[in-house]
């Protein structure tokens, strides 16, 4: 009885890994995208040596098997050694998935393994060579040490193997082109067009982990509605090349990889090309640009003067919170349906909401900047105390409607855009108002998101509406005395508008 246990003990180690692999994979599902040549490499390899390692620990009768083995394990760990390495070679020529290299268990593994099975074949010699019960002792507690040493290592190697490959099954399996992923670039199938992404595994959200690759996963995965936002639009880049840990920059000139863009004229009257999407390809040259969130301008290039986005954006101030805009911005959805305008309302990705509304491309820049002011003075008077346009900080308390959102050149995250907090900018209707979580809207969450509603924002473009009603709402404010609000900073004096100085500064001014 003890003599059969004891020579099935050779069993033991390959059925324990297996057994591991097993668990793993039934813990988290087979993934489709494995790469099952690696699993069969690392199989194969750690039952073979476990088999070796365990032959000796039968019974001393068998010993001379053990012996017989432990030779064999010594031509075959350089053997499997190199089996290892030339899979190592494979894929540095892209020949293997990309999650094989995160595995660098291997090299530690195999020099671990290697003094295992030295530790064997010298402790089966001090059996075999023994002239005392003490030596024959030390002999079998040397067998035993390297055979558990070997074990743990292999054992702890396989694990991390099989956690990388699940991680890359789970980004997606290996890149269309793992060749060029190992030369630090992939290549992506985006509307048709392949499109080239330098660095795919660099890491923009450093406590997340996720990475550039990811962030055009992301808008692959939902490119209806992520072009929907900001289709033919001028688009300022707004660019993190070292991810959201370091500083970023805009880039409102576009680059000369940017496929198509407009002449625009800024606000300082020079003239610019700014980037233009036609199709989710374009977006991903954009992230090859280190663009996270997409900032197009509320016009389209082909009616550059005539926005045909009113944009209503609603950021609490301190002390004020995401419920407060809630409230806000349903009383922006009344609003807007008075007035014949349908609000399409979407988190920011930050603490606020936005609201937009579907123009005629007829008005211009400063008639929808006004119209959105007077929204915001008009929600000031439903909800006192809740709703400000107060555009000086010192006088701001409340939702702060930012009206100059919509001047020209102007720009804010469109809807689906992944902004520096990991979150997504989310659009939802209007029966979630009150329950939307912004929180939840992270990149790793937001597919099942879409996967569940698709995209909200799809009968936008066939709503558009009028301006004149709010118009007349600017001419209501103007008969009670409200004129114009001041603009941003770097913006030339308007006519029509008030001093551009903090009212505490203006009452010492005199
Ligand atoms: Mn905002």
């Amino acid at each position: 009885m003890v003599r059969e246990a004891r020579r099935a003990a050779p069993l033991a180690l390959p059925a324990a890994f297996a057994a591991a692999w097993v668990t793993a994979l039934a813990a988290v599902g087979v993934p489709e995208a494995i790469d099952w040549r690696i699993v069969a490499m690392v199989v194969g390899l750690t039952s073979a040596v476990a088999v070796l390692e365990a032959l000796p620990l039968v019974d001393v009768r068998f010993r001379e098997w053990g012996i017989g083995a432990a030779i064999l394990a010594l031509v075959l760990a350089p053997l499997g050694g190199s089996v290892t390495l030339l899979s190592l070679f494979a894929y540095a020529a892209g020949d293997l998935a990309p999650g094989w290299r995160a595995s660098s268990s291997v090299v530690p593994a195999l020099a671990i393994q290697a003094l295992a099975v030295v530790a064997i074949g010298a402790g089966l010699a001090m059996q075999r060579t023994a002239r005392g019960e003490a030596s024959a002792r030390r002999g079998r507690w040397a067998v035993l040490a390297g055979t558990l040493v070997g074990a743990t290592a292999l054992s702890a190697h396989l694990l991390v193997v099989a956690h990388d490959a699940l991680v890359q099954a789970e980004r997606g399996g290996p890149g269309h082109n793992p060749a060029a992923m190992a030369a630090t670039e992939t290549h992506l199938d985006a509307a048709g067009r392949t499109v080239r992404l330098s660095s795919p595994d660099k890491v923009l959200f450093p406590e997340r982990g996720w990475t550039k690759l990811d962030v055009a996963r992301h808008y692959l995965g939902c490119a209806e509605g992520a072009v929907r936002g900001v289709l033919r639009r001028p688009c300022s880049l707004k660019r993190w090349p070292n991810g959201v840990g370091a500083d970023f920059f805009f880039t409102k000139r576009a680059p000369s990889t940017i496929r198509e863009a407009v002449p625009v004229q800024f606000p300082s009257a020079r003239p610019g090309r700014m980037a233009v999407v036609s199709d989710v390809s374009d977006i991903v040259d954009q992230v090859q640009l280190g663009v996270l969130d997409l900032n197009p301008w509320n016009s389209r290039a082909e009616a550059l003067d005539h926005p045909d986005e009113l944009r209503l954006d609603l950021d609490p101030t301190e002390g004020f919170s995401f419920d407060d805009c809630r409230e806000v911005a349903d009383a922006c959805r009344a609003l807007l349906e008075e007035k014949g305008l349908t609000g399409w309302p979407k988190t920011s990705g930050s603490r606020g909401i936005h609201v937009y509304a579907r123009l005629w491309p007829r008005w211009s820049f400063g008639e929808v900047r006004r119209a959105a002011l007077a929204v915001g003075r008009e929600l000031e008077r439903r909800l006192p105390g809740l709703a400000t346009t107060a555009w000086w900080k010192e006088e701001r308390r409340g939702v702060f409607l930012d009206y100059n959102q919509n001047a020209r050149d102007r720009t804010i995250a469109s809807a689906y855009s992944v902004r520096q907090t990991g979150l997504v900018s989310t659009p939802f209707s209007w029966d979630e108002v009150r329950s939307i979580d912004p929180t939840e809207m992270t990149l790793d969450a937001f597919p099942a998101r879409w996967a569940a509603v698709g995209d909200l924002t799809a009968g936008i473009d066939e709503a558009a509406g009028s301006l004149e009603p709010l118009l007349a709402m600017v001419a209501a404010d103007e008969q009670r005395g409200l004129g114009d609000a001041p603009w941003p900073p770097h913006y030339r004096k308007q006519p029509g508008e008030p001093p551009r100085v903090q009212p505490s500064k203006r009452k010492t001014e005199g």
